[in-house]
């Protein structure tokens, strides 16, 4: 049984991996299945995203169970952006690094209750160009003032974690994946799946399906 995440994002395809271990299942992504066209994500909703990226590559791999997965971060002073444009805040080609310094410009001056932001996750499950489900989850946090960590990707080091006292890039990926918006979406994902006996736990890995 293979599940495809109709991504692209390296760092998103390593916390789905590392979420999913111990199911009898092949996580797989855009890339180790060449998938060559490009998916435009030009929907005003995470959900209207996640489910185009869902339905294409379903409509190809009928027989997979396909994740369409719609990601970013909203900040409230900025009335949800960058939203849906968390990729490109800072235009098409843009990096993390830039993208996290436009935000930042954005919100000089400004203090912590208005720095208050959260990453949101919108997962759709697909199967033979059908949709099956959606899932959703949020995580809560600041936007710190600079920079801070190397671990994680996007806006992991100006995320800051007022539980951890720190930012997302400052903890190791599997504290991140114990709180994260992804980590809580692909739990949701994940017991669907189990309920619905469409995969078994892998008694022989060190998680045993849980
Ligand atoms: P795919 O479309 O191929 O999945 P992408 O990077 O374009 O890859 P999105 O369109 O969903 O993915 O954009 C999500 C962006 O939101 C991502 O590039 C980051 O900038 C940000 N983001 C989402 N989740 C994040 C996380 O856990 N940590 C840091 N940044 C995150």
């Amino acid at each position: 049984m293979r599940l495809i995440i109709a991504t692209r994002n390296k760092g998103k395809v390593r916390e789905i991996s590392e979420i999913l271990k111990g199911l009898k299942l092949a996580v797989v992504s855009l890339g180790d299945i060449s998938f060559k066209s490009d998916i435009e994500e030009n929907g005003r909703t995470f959900f209207a995203n996640a489910r185009k990226k869902a339905i294409a590559v379903s409509k190809i791999y009928r027989s997979d169970y396909v994740a369409g997965e719609d990601s970013g971060l909203a900040v409230g002073y900025l009335k949800g952006r960058p939203g849906v444009r968390s990729r490109r805040f800072a235009g098409p080609c843009a990096g993390d690094e830039e993208n996290n310094l436009k935000l930042l410009r954005e919100l000089d001056g400004v203090r912590q209750s208005g720095r208050r932001a959260s990453y949101y996750c919108c997962v759709v499950l697909a199967r033979g160009g059908k949709f099956i489900k959606k899932f959703e989850a949020r995580l809560p946090g600041f936007i710190a003032g600079r920079p801070r960590g190397n671990n994680g990707f996007g806006y992991d080091p100006i995320f800051y974690l007022p539980q951890y006292k720190k930012t997302a890039a400052q903890i190791p990926l599997k504290e991140k994946n114990k709180i994260s918006h992804r980590a809580k979406v692909f739990g949701k994902v994940k017991r669907y799946l189990l309920e619905k006996k469409t995969i078994k736990p892998d008694i022989f890995s060190a998680s045993g399906g849980k």
